[in-house]
Formats: C-alpha cells, structure tokens, sequence
C-alpha cells in the first residue's frame, strides 16, 4: 500500500517546475517585448519626455544630460549607467546640499524612477554627464543614449541638443 510513493514524489517536483519556468519568462517583461525577441532587447517599463543634452561650446568636454522618466511599472527602476557614441563614458549624477547650504555634484552608483512615478533630470537636481566628448555637438542634432537598468535591460533615447 505504501509502494507509490517515489511516483508521487516524481509528480510534486513536476508540478514545481514547470509553472516555475513559466513564470521566469514573464519576470519584468512588458507587453512591448514579442517573443522571440533577444534577450538584450528586454523593453523597461520606461519613456522619456523631453530628453536634451546641453549644448557647449567646441573644445568642451563635458556635457549634462536631462529629461523626464516615467515609470509605468509596479515596480522601482533603478538606472546602472548610460553609455552614448559620443561620450567615452557617462556619470549618473546627484546634486546635493552640503552642510554650509552649497550645491555640488555627487557620483552615484543608481538613479531610480520609482514605481508609477517619474525622475527628472535635471540642471538643478539628479542628472546624467557625458564626458570625454569624443566630438563637437551641434545644437539641433539628435544624440542617441543607452540607458541601463541591469544585465539585458536597457532603453534607447534619442536626445536633441539644445542651448540651455
Ligand atoms: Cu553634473
């Protein structure tokens, strides 16, 4: 009476795995991304509105970055870095108060775009640097940036150069 039991054990694991790896394939997805889509391709739950990098003059080698992002997910997005063709590398970047009342530019490791909420980037709060120009820009030209948010999940924003 007591033979089935290696049979019923065999069934119990079945049943845990297969809803598992179903439920991974939809982890973090959003209805943007087809199936069969790469895996790099893993659309965030992001759009960005007004997205400008700061026009500067010719032999500057540094520029800001600002926009607004909004977050149609349930859940946090937190920004690892950016890269862009322009720039040999990028700052994700703070401003904050220090204990005399001046504003300065802090380096973080994240930026975060909180559920159902948006971050603005902007000159007075948390932004994005390009540095190390790699050439002159040229106001009215669109600039295409990568942002990151972890392993296989980006967003690609197409950013204009304006005056400030
Ligand atoms: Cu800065």
């Amino acid at each position: 009476m007591s033979t089935p039991t290696p049979l019923f054990v065999a069934l119990a694991l079945a049943a845990v795995v297969i809803p598992a790896a179903g439920q991974q394939a939809g982890h973090h997805l959003t209805g943007q991304t087809r199936p069969g889509a790469p895996a790099q391709a893993a659309a965030l739950p992001l759009t960005a509105q007004e997205a400008t990098v700061v026009a500067v003059p010719p032999g500057a080698t540094e520029t800001s970055v600002f926009m607004t992002l909004r977050n149609a997910g349930n859940t946090p997005v937190t920004l690892t870095g950016a890269r862009s063709p322009l720039a040999g590398h990028t700052m994700l970047m703070k401003t904050q108060r220090d204990a005399r009342g001046r504003t300065g530019m802090t380096a973080v490791k994240t930026l975060t775009v909180p559920a159902r909420g948006t971050l603005t980037l902007s000159p007075t709060g948390d932004h994005l640097m390009l540095m190390d120009l790699t050439r002159p820009l040229k106001v009215g030209e669109t600039v295409r940036l990568t942002l990151g948010a972890g392993p296989g999940r980006s967003l690609n924003v197409d950013a204009v150069v304006r005056k400030p």
